[in-house]
Formats: C-alpha cells, structure tokens, sequence
C-alpha cells in the first residue's frame, strides 16, 4: 500500500511554488520522488525558488511564465516536455486576492482575479491534457478555497472565481476521466502565508488582529493551517492511492466548514 502513495518517476509542474503553498506541495510531492517543475511571473523569484528547493535538497525546474497568457503557457508546457518530460502532475497553486469591497471594485481587478484564478487553470489544465491523453493518463489538482463554498465581504472576484475553479474541476473530471486523467481540487482553509499575512497582523497595542482572533474561533483545531499541512492531501491526490477519486474537492480546513463557530 505505501508504494500506492509514491510519485517516483512523475514529472509534477506546480504553478507560482517559488513559495507559499505551491512550494510547499511540490516539497512534498519531492519527497515520494517526483521531478518538480514550477514556474513564476518574475526571474527573481524563480532563482530565488531554485535556490529554496536547493537548501531543501531538491532539484527543481524553474522557468518564467505568466500563466494567464496561453501563448507563454503552450511554450512553457512544450520546454518542459522537451527539457524534463511529459508532465504527469499538474497542481494549478497560481493565485491572487484583492480584498475590496465589490460596489468599489474596478471591473478591471475583478477581471485580473478571475484571470490569474480562473482562467488560468483551464490555460493550463488545458496544454498539459493532450500529452497526459497520449501518455496513458494525469493528475490535475486545483488549488480551490473555503471561499469554493462560502462567501465574506472584499472577496467578490476571488469567491466567483475559485467556485468557478470547483465547478472547472468538476468538469474537466468529467470530460477527461474516461483517458484515465483524475481532476480533483485542494480547498485549503486559512493559512499562514504571505497571501493571508495583512488578516494575521498584530495590533499596533500588540493584540491579535481581529480576523485572527475570528479565524481562530472558527476553526475547531483552534490554529491557522501552515502550507506544509496540505503536502500530504496533495501527494495523495497526485499518487495512485487517488486514482478512482475524481471530481472531488479535499478541504484541508482544519474543521472549518463543519463548525459553526465557538461562543464569543
Ligand atoms: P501567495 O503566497 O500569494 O503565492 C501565490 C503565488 O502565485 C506566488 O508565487 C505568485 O507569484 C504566483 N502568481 C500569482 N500570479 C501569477 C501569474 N499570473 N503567473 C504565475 N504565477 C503567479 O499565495 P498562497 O497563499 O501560497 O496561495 C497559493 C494558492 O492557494 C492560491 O491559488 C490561493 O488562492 C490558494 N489559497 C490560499 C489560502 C491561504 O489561506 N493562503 C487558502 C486557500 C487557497 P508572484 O509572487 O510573482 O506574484
Ligand atoms: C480571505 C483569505 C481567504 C484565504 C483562503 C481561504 O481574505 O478571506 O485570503 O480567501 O486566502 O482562500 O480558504
């Protein structure tokens, strides 16, 4: 059974992991032995992330690519085929968030979210699928959110998009479930990333922000999630333990969406 969680001998790309949650789930998927690609808007970051995998004992591929542009991403999905190999794996980690409240929102940045959180999986998931096809098969993992399911104030674009990404995940299961691609989605609760740190910042009087302390009360394992927590559910996914999980979106959310919150 062990082996059904390895990942030697696959090529897995992960979008934007120079760091956060995307390096986080290529470290893992490392660890049971696949090849790790990834990719980032900046050079910069990509050096910086090639230097990160180095320190955690990994060689990685990293190139520069905006994953909302499908020319840059059809290039990038063919250098890598040519470089390192078919890709087996891909986890669609790439994300923003513009926290505005909708009626003062510019449809400009609600177009710029869909398109880095929505868009941009079906770009991608889209150039990688006929190689996994002739291949003999794939994994796809959609990097989803509480905000799959739920909504709050300032999240508009971003909860549209990543119930988009949950509805893409689904189909894209559908569809190409019968050549032996599952398509499933990670939806992560909150976690303490660069993405989430302006809600964790403390008080200028030292005390927890406020979205902190209302997190914590939400979260029945009474702690922020860390990046690494969603290694083992994305190794999975990636794995062939999963291979008749599909469709599926695994919250890794420390209890969040079964709770309906502790008594102030
Ligand atoms: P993060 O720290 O902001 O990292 C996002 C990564 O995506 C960065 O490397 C960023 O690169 C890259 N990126 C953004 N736009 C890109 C583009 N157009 N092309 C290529 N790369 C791009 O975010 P995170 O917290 O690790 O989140 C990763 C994913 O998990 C996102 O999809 C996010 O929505 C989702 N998520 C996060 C949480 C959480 O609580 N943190 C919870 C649920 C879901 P640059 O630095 O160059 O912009
Ligand atoms: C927010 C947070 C969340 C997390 C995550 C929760 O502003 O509410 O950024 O959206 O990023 O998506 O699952």
């Amino acid at each position: 059974m062990s082996n059904s969680f390895r990942l030697d001998g696959k090529v897995a790309l992960v979008t934007g992991a120079s760091y956060g949650i995307g390096f986080a789930i290529a470290t893992a998927m490392a660890e049971a032995g696949a090849t790790i690609v990834f990719n980032d808007i900046k050079q910069e970051l990509v050096d910086k992330g090639i230097a990160a995998y180095k320190e955690a004992g990994i060689t990685a591929h990293g190139y520069v690519c905006d994953v909302t542009d499908e020319d840059a991403v059809n290039a990038l999905v063919a250098k890598i085929e040519a470089e390192v190999g078919v890709i087996d794996i891909l986890v669609n980690n790439a994300g923003i968030i513009k926290r505005i409240p909708m009626v003062e929102m510019s449809a400009k940045d609600f177009r710029q979210v869909i398109d880095v959180d929505l868009n941009a999986p079906f770009i991608v998931s889209k150039a990688v699928i006929p190689s996994m096809i002739k291949k003999g098969g794939g994994k796809i993992i959609n990097i989803c959110s509480m905000m799959s399911e739920l909504g709050r104030e300032t999240v508009s674009a971003y909860a549209a998009a990543k119930g988009g990404l949950k509805m893409l995940t689904k189909n894209i299961a559908s569809e190409y479930g019968q050549y032996n691609i599952q398509c499933n989605g990670i939806g992560p609760g909150y976690i303490a990333t660069p993405q989430t740190a302006p809600l964790r910042e403390p008080q200028p009087d030292g005390s927890k922000h406020p979205f902190d302390q209302f997190i914590l009360a939400k979260t029945p394992a009474n702690r922020w999630g860390e990046a690494s927590d969603l290694g083992g559910p994305a190794v999975f996914l990636a794995s062939p333990a999963s291979d008749f999980v599909n469709g599926h979106i695994l919250y890794v959310d420390g209890g969040i969406l079964a709770y309906i919150g502790k008594q102030p």
